[in-house]
């Protein structure tokens, strides 16, 4: 039996193993050995032309190189694969150490966050949120609200006038006066208005052409001067802290009779006196008062059958106060050095108590 032939396929084998690289590579080199027309194949066949007594060693012998050959390529598999996968790991490494990307994170507004605040208290009460136009007539800012044209509490307030009847509004009360007619006189009234509101001044540091106002109705029968004094009260301890105490001072409105100012106990100094409070222990934050039968009349309610009270009060100032903000054109230049101050705590914010 010659087997130099079958030394010489192995070594050839060898040799050709270590050039391979690839798993595609690694198929055809075994299928030029193991495959139909391979090399071992073809010392198979020459088996037939053996005598019986050189068959089986001859047999064995190719059996043995052909074992050879699987468990070679079989091993080279297995390193070409893992071969492939470290490099597949390697390159698709994510490095979770890296920062990650940051992107700007805005503030709210310190008078948005007021007016939520105050928003979120009178809900809790029932009372609806109404909003209604800037541009307002004559009629809804004045005339319904107990200013007839001749009335001398007009030159109290310097209009921006679009038009003799149409004209930027000076106060909320107009979205009121609408909500009280188109309730037809009947029906029951619990709302809060908030919104922007306009004077002609000239801005400086207390002043400004354009602020904030927030203002409170309530219509019913039965409805009293205690039940202002207790919503305020209650307003107080919690827009202020528990603490807090109100004081009524007479007053005039031109919509209201009787008409108040309401005063808080100081939230810095508790009532002793200090620099916010002006050393007097007490800060003006409202006024308010009975609705005036007037204003009920004129939107179709029976002042002998109904009544109710109305407050208004300034974001802005509550928000000056509360901050320590010394101009009012911080609020409405939008200066972020000065917005990003008011950059959200995680649980929503600190309260007038934590000033
Ligand atoms: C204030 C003070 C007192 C007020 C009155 C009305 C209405 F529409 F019912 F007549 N709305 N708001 C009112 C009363 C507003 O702000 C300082």
């Amino acid at each position: 039996m010659d087997t130099s032939q079958m030394s010489r396929i192995q070594d050839d084998f060898d040799a050709s193993l270590k050039t391979v690289e690839d798993a595609r590579s690694l198929q055809d080199l075994k299928v030029r050995y193991l495959g139909k027309k391979g090399e071992v194949t073809g010392l198979m066949k020459e088996m037939r032309n053996l005598s019986n007594e050189e068959r089986p060693a001859y047999g064995q012998k190719v059996n043995e190189l052909r074992q050879h050959i699987d468990a070679a390529v079989e091993e080279k598999r297995a390193e070409i694969e893992a071969a492939a996968l470290e490099e597949r790991l390697k390159s698709e490494t994510i490095d979770v150490t890296l920062p990650g990307r940051t992107f700007n994170i805005g503030s709210q507004h310190p008078i948005s966050r007021i007016i939520e605040d105050i928003e979120d208290f009178f809900l809790g009460l029932g009372y609806e949120i109404q909003e209604g136009y800037e541009v307002e007539t004559d009629y809804y800012n004045f005339e319904a609200l107990n200013l007839p044209k001749s009335h001398p509490a007009r030159d109290m307030q310097d209009t921006f006038y679009i038009s003799e009847e149409i004209l930027l509004r000076t106060h909320t009360s107009p979205v009121q006066a609408r909500v009280l007619e188109a309730r037809g006189g009947k029906e029951a009234v619990k709302i809060i208005c908030p919104g922007k509101v306009y004077r002609r001044d000239s801005d400086d540091a207390t002043h400004s052409h354009q602020f904030t106002q927030i203002e409170g109705l309530v219509i019913d029968k039965n409805i009293h001067m205690s039940d202002l004094k207790g919503t305020l009260e209650l307003f107080a301890k919690e827009i202020f802290g528990g603490e807090r105490e109100i004081r009524l001072r007479p007053s005039f409105f031109p919509f209201t009779e009787p008409s108040v100012e309401v005063d808080i106990s100081c939230f810095k100094c508790k009532g002793a006196g200090c620099s916010v409070c002006k050393k007097s222990g007490w800060i003006e934050i409202l006024g308010a008062g009975m609705v005036h039968p007037n204003v009920l009349r004129m939107a179709g309610y029976d002042p002998d059958e109904y009544s109710g009270f109305a407050f208004g009060m300034g974001p802005d100032r509550v928000a000056m106060l509360k901050y320590g903000i010394e101009d009012i054109r911080h609020l409405y230049t939008n200066d972020l050095r000065f917005i990003n101050q008011f950059k959200q705590t995680e649980d929503g914010g600190e309260t007038l108590e934590s000033l």
